[in-house]
């Protein structure tokens, strides 16, 4: 996908002060630190689009950003980060509550989980919960640049085992790397898969 344009549209507290638009959204959310802003900004070609940071707890509101004026992207806070003050946890967990809840034109949540470890249960919750609640996912493994292909493949089915006695039919799973770029082209083309032809 050529990003000709890449807009950063402004950071909300509540949903509920979002703007309101019929555009396809497509959300990006997962454990703190797993790579959700280096993701979009690897995803649209550009640095600093969302901001980045080695210290867990960065994005703390919800960010909203226009790609060639056409579909947007929504930058989540981190989930259960423990070093996070508990209120702030729950006003985070309040908020993405009511975003995934209110969102009417989200399109797909892509749920981030870190590669190199192994499925941690507050991932695993949250993804049975979006399948309880019908919010249309798709899972993301990041950090890929940092694993040998077989921790790769062993990590991931043990993702998939722990899904398995859940869901019937587990959602689409990407391999990612914000470093290196691998899954750009498969996850943009999942985004035009969910797009109206
Ligand atoms: N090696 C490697 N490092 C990555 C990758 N993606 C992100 N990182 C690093 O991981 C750290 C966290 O990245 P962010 O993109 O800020 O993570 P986040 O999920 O947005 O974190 P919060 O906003 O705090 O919830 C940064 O130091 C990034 O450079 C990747 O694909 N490979
Ligand atoms: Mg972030």
């Amino acid at each position: 996908m050529d990003i000709k344009t890449a807009d950063y549209i402004g950071s909300w507290q509540k949903n509920a002060d979002m703007p309101h638009t019929e555009l396809p959204e497509f959300g990006f959310i997962g454990r703190s630190n797993v790579g959700k802003s280096s993701l979009i900004n690897m995803l649209t070609d550009r640095k600093g689009l969302a901001k980045t940071s080695s210290t867990p707890g960065k994005t703390q509101s919800i960010n909203l950003f226009l790609l060639n004026k056409q579909i947007q992207f929504v930058d989540l806070p981190g989930y259960g980060y423990a070093k996070v003050s508990k209120d702030k946890r729950e006003i985070f967990g309040k908020m993405i509550k009511h975003y995934l809840h209110d969102r009417v034109n989200l399109y797909c949540l892509f749920v981030l989980i870190d590669l190199r470890i192994k499925p941690q249960q507050i991932d695993l919750d949250f993804i049975n919960e979006c399948g309880e609640n019908d919010i249309p996912i798709a899972l993301i493994g990041t950090k890929a640049d940092k694993l040998k292909p077989a921790e790769l493949e062993a990590n991931k089915a043990a993702i998939d085992a722990a899904l398995m006695k859940v869901w019937n039919e587990l959602p689409p799973f990407f391999i990612s790397s914000a470093e290196t770029k691998v899954g750009r082209n498969e996850i943009w083309n999942c985004i035009k898969d969910t797009l109206p032809k």
